[in-house]
Order: C-alpha cells, then sequence, then structure tokens
C-alpha cells in the first residue's frame, strides 16, 4: 500500500535534524558533493545542480564540466568548477547527468564517474537526465548496479523511463507506480519517476506518491535542481529512500510557497527556486 508524502513525517524529521547545524560545526560536517554534466549548451543544468545542492546545506560542491569555457559561476563563486573526468571519489555523494549531453565524451564522463563512484565504498550517486539515456542504450550499467545494490537514486521523467522501459511515455503515464517499482527492481536502485505526483519507489516495491508541487516547476531545469537537492541529503547521511523523498516533498514546496506568495504558476524559474529550497528547510 501506497505511503503519502503529503507531511512530514517522522523519517523526514530525522534526515531533516541532519542539516541542522549545531554551534560548533565546520563545512567537513556536511559532506560534499560533485555534479557530473554541463557539457556544452547546458553547463547551465550543472550550475542549478550544484546552486541547489548548496542551497540544501551541503559542505562543498564540485562541478566537473564537459564545457571548460567557465571557470568560475559568478552567482555561485563558492562553486568548484573542474574538468568533467576529475576523480569524484571523494565525495561523499554525485549527481551524474544534469545537462551531460549524449557525445562520446559524455559516455566517456558517464563511465568513468559511474566507475568511481562504485569503487569509492561510501559514495553513492544520483542517476539523471543524459546519464539515464546513456543507460538505456548500454545494459552495462545495469548489470554493474544489480552487483552493486542501493548505490544509486535514478530521477527519470516520464520520457526518461520510457526509454529506460524501452515502451512509450504514454504507456509510463498510464501506470506510474507499476513503472517506478519495475525500473527500481531492474536497476537495484530507488527510483524517482517525476512529473505531478511524483513516485518514489525501492526495489522491493515499497513506494510514496508526493502531493507537493504544482505546475509551477513545469519549467526548464527543475529537474537539474532537484538532483542537487538529493545529492546534497545523501552528502549529510540520509538514506536514498529518504533523501530521495524528502528532496523531492521540499522541492515540490518550494514551488507552492512560490504560488501562494505569487498568486499563480507562472514565472517561476529554476535559479529561483534554487533560493526558495534553504527557505523551506530552514522554515520548519
Ligand atoms: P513531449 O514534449 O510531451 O513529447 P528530453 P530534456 C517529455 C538538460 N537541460 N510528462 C516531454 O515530451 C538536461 O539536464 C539543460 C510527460 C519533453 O519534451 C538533459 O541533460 C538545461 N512528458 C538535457 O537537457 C535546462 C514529459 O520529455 C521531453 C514530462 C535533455 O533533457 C533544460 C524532454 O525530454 C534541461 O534540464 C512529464 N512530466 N517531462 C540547461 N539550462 O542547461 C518530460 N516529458 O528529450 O530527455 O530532454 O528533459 O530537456
Ligand atoms: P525535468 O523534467 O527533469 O526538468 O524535471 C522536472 C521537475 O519538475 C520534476 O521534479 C517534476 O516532478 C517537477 N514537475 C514538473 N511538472 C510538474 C507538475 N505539473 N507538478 C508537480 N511537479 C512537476
Ligand atoms: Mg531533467
Amino acid at each position: 500500500s501506497p505511503e503519502s508524502l503529503g507531511e512530514l513525517n517522522l523519517n523526514h524529521r530525522m534526515a531533516r535534524s541532519l542539516l541542522i547545524r549545531p554551534r560548533n560545526s565546520h563545512k567537513g560536517r556536511f559532506g560534499s558533493v560533485a555534479i557530473v554534466g554541463g557539457n556544452q549548451g547546458m553547463l547551465g543544468a550543472a550550475l542549478l545542480a550544484g546552486r541547489a545542492a548548496l542551497s540544501a546545506g551541503v559542505g562543498k560542491v564540485w562541478l566537473n564540466v564537459l564545457d571548460e569555457r567557465l571557470a568560475v559561476d559568478p552567482a555561485a563563486p563558492e562553486l568548484m568548477i573542474r574538468q568533467a573526468l576529475s576523480d569524484v571519489s571523494a565525495a561523499t555523494a554525485v549527481a551524474i547527468g544534469p545537462g551531460l549531453g549524449q557525445d562520446d565524451a559524455a559516455h566517456k564522463v558517464f563511465q568513468t564517474a559511474f566507475d568511481l563512484v562504485l569503487s569509492a565504498d561510501k559514495t553513492t550517486m544520483v542517476i539523471d537526465a543524459d546519464a539515464l539515456n546513456i543507460m538505456a542504450q548500454q545494459a552495462e550499467f545495469k548489470y554493474k548496479l544489480q552487483q552493486n545494490q542501493a548505490r544509486a537514486i535514478l530521477t527519470p521523467h516520464p520520457t526518461e523511463a520510457a526509454r529506460l522501459l524501452a515502451c512509450s511515455t504514454a504507456e509510463i503515464q498510464a501506470n506510474r507506480v507499476l513503472a517506478a517499482q519495475q525500473l527500481a527492481k531492474a536497476y537495484a536502485s530507488v527510483v524517482v519517476l517525476k512529473g505531478a505526483g511524483t513516485v518514489i519507489a525501492k526495489p522491493n516495491g515499497s513506494f510514496r506518491v508526493n502531493t507537493s508541487g504544482g505546475s509551477a516547476l513545469a519549467v526548464a531545469g527543475q529537474g537539474d535542481v532537484l538532483s542537487g537537492v538529493i545529492a546534497a541529503l545523501l552528502a549529510v547521511g540520509v538514506p536514498p529512500f529518504e533523501a530521495a523523498s524528502l528532496a523531492v516533498y521540499v522541492h515540490g514546496l518550494a514551488g507552492d510557497r512560490y504560488e501562494q506568495d505569487a498568486g499563480g504558476s507562472i514565472g517561476l524559474s529554476a535559479s529561483a527556486t534554487v533560493s526558495l529550497i534553504s527557505l523551506v528547510l530552514n522554515g520548519w
């Protein structure tokens, strides 16, 4: 039976408590995130994910990007921008895919980051966007996730889920819970099937359906923001199913807060959502 995600439950409160900052805390206490992506024309996706991870409270963030023309993000100079193939195994959590692209370089970058995460005992990864599209083309990644259980969270939108299951987007939407459960089992990973009523599923079939968030979130870059928030929660030590569901819930609340303040659902940008993430997390 489904667990509704309409309100904060005890697990969320425990997860959120990991983000509370004791008086003597230092940045090392809050983990680190590496974002892998940002190919030509889609560097913004990596910047959004990185800024979102900072807004969610992680200690430090590296951006491994394919488009190396930007040395610093002027809006978030705390982001550490480096070459896409740089070693991610020192990060506590890695989000691979925002703006990654699907060219040969993107394939090599995905393979490298994926293998480094699996080789590092304590690192977990979010697999999103073009990293999912690459996984849909090459079965080896699925086999490796089956051999290394519970190391990844997959965050497909309905069309990415359709590519992974080799079916149509309409078929995914016709039974979203089943689709999320099938993917979670096949990839031995937590799956976040996005879109109105996001489904968060575990390999054993248990799942939650999110009730926060509305059509204000139906704009470019929101998925990239969500990836950064999930990675941040993983990095501070929240277990994967809780990290995924709390991040989805908080991201939705940010959208709801915008709709309340703006009096409608028009005009929320992914960048503005980044700032709302910390407001929502602080506001509980
Ligand atoms: P339609 O239009 O209905 O037929 P793609 P992408 C469908 C990066 N980005 N319910 C919908 O299909 C990403 O990180 C970079 C139903 C839609 O047209 C990726 O790396 C940005 N259908 C890369 O771009 C900002 C839904 O999927 C199609 C659905 C490609 O990612 C933008 C698009 O899917 C972007 O994030 C739903 N809820 N949601 C940047 N600023 O740098 C989606 N669809 O072809 O996988 O393209 O999602 O844009
Ligand atoms: P992406 O398609 O990867 O950019 O992801 C879009 C993000 O916005 C996901 O987290 C979706 O769940 C969320 N989103 C988009 N449209 C809606 C909607 N109508 N209601 C709730 N959430 C949405
Ligand atoms: Mg996306």
